[in-house]
């Protein structure tokens, strides 16, 4: 049986990996259980029609099984570490070709105690009678809030707050700081990124449906990896921030935005935004705001590095914007004055980035703030600056994006006039003949390193002349 496997999902790293990952964990001071939900398939439009399968990326972290309805189980008292799961039976191998048994997988992660799966039921129960503590993460999917109602009889709409602080805390720690190896796995999901972003360049031109080069970059990212790291963005409405509609056909004078990345066979992503002129030139209009963008996107690798906070190098990004848009004449005053008072939020209406690593807004299920920020530092309130999901201080081996932007929107423009919101900062009367432009973001995603920071993966084009050189080849 053993030879004739034929399906199988393959580990990515090496079983110590997994093994050091949990003993870490294993070292954050915690009591009690930890309980590391993997995910089930979901149904798309009737149960055996499912979406792709997804594990959960924390599960994916400490236990690396990349297969559906399985549980982790971490004993921080005494160390003990368990997967629940079945083996498969003769119906599954009709339909799925010959597998390899739980205990033969959870070997390969380091894992001896295997159990059936509902036998988890059973053993909860007598850890909650023990009164011993159950850490468990925020759940996403719904089949999760369910198991976890009935494994612990937590209302659903109670399981978020009474979701482990301490275990996401754990969890953040560890899965922020990428090793050696998971930056290897990075640089694949860059490549695959990569290419996916130069079919736009070949592509993009008058005549064009967005849908026709949406497509070929998703099958890019399923040709060499996991598929998109989310879904494709891909609009000649840039100032539509995650426009989900490829139904355009591309016309001259236009900006195209294509913000996308692809998960690597390991799930690792990418996350890149370039945007490219229709016609193959951008005019000079375009050029003049794409060029601020493009300072502001290279100011931020210019200043990254160890002990910086990110909420100072979005902050160092909102000024190269508003100074050149003050020099542009959209904005008016002081640049830095604009910014204390949110002027710049106008048109840089989101944060400079997020992190980056198994999910593309890294950990984003465990809980922005907790990704994000830190005890030094609360997250702001205000428009734009609100929205930065990732702002605390850097350290080595952090993945982050780099994607600042300038858009025009119609009802933002248009709300903020009629109100004479910040008129002392903003010149209504030039901004409203940019009502039609659409929006730049230009995003890249950068390692901090011992002491600055470096690109992830070879860099796409980016300069005015990379680009429209990109667009002629
Ligand atoms: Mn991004």
């Amino acid at each position: 049986m053993k030879n004739m496997i034929i399906f199988t999902k393959k580990i990515m790293f090496t079983q110590s990996v997994y093994i050091n990952r949990r003993n870490n964990l294993k070292s954050k001071g915690l009591k009690g259980i930890g309980l590391i939900l993997g995910n089930t398939e979901s149904p798309m439009n009737y149960a055996a029609n499912t979406y792709k399968f997804r594990q959960d990326s924390t599960f994916l972290y400490f236990f690396g099984l990349n297969l559906s309805n399985l549980a982790g189980v971490i004993d921080f008292d005494n160390g003990e570490e368990y997967i629940f799961g079945d083996d498969v039976e003769i119906d599954d191998i009709i339909w799925m070709g010959p597998q390899p048994t739980m205990k033969e997988l959870a070997s390969q992660v380091g894992v001896n105690k295997v159990l059936p799966f509902n036998n988890l039921y059973e053993y909860i129960s007598k850890q909650v009678n023990l009164n011993r503590e159950i850490h468990f993460l925020p759940p996403y999917r719904a089949e999760n809030k369910i198991l976890l109602n009935e494994l612990l009889g937590i209302s659903i709409k109670e399981l978020k707050t009474k979701s482990s602080v301490e275990l996401v805390r754990a969890v953040v720690s560890l899965r922020s700081i990428k090793s050696d190896e998971e930056i290897a796995e990075m640089e694949i999901a860059a490549e695959i990124g990569y290419k996916m972003h130069m079919c736009v360049f070949k592509m993009a031109k008058p005549g064009i449906k967005e849908q026709e080069i949406a497509g070929m970059m998703d099958g890019i990212s399923y040709q060499y990896g996991e598929g998109p790291s989310f879904p494709t963005i891909l609009s000649v409405h840039g100032e539509t921030l995650h426009n989900p509609y490829h139904n355009n056909i591309m016309q001259s004078g236009q900006l195209l935005l294509a913000d996308a990345g692809a998960q690597a066979n390991s799930f690792y992503a990418s996350d890149y935004t370039r945007v490219t002129p229709v016609s193959g030139k951008f005019t000079q209009k375009q050029k003049e705001i794409y060029e601020i963008v493009r300072r502001a996107n290279q100011n931020t690798i210019e200043i990254s590095a160890p002990g910086q906070k990110y909420l100072d190098i979005h902050l160092a990004a909102a000024k190269v914007i508003a100074s050149g848009l003050i020099e542009l004449g959209l904005m008016k005053g002081n640049p830095d004055e604009a910014i204390a008072k949110g002027a710049h939020t106008l048109f840089f209406v989101h944060g400079l980035g997020h992190m980056l690593g198994l999910d593309v807004h890294d950990m984003e299920d465990l809980g922005e703030n907790y990704v994000g920020y830190d005890n030094e530092l609360n997250r702001s309130t205000e428009f734009g600056t609100g929205s930065l999901r990732f702002a605390r201080t850097l350290k080595p081996g952090m993945v982050v994006t780099d994607e600042p932007g300038i858009y025009f929107i119609p009802a933002l423009i248009e709300k903020w006039k009629a109100e004479n919101k910040l008129s002392e900062f903003i010149n209504y009367n030039q901004v409203e003949k940019y009502l039609d432009f659409g929006g730049i973001r230009l995003e890249d995603d950068i390692l901090i390193t011992d002491n600055g920071c470096r690109l992830i993966g070879k860099r796409l084009p980016i300069t005015i002349d990379e680009v429209e050189n990109a667009m002629k080849e």
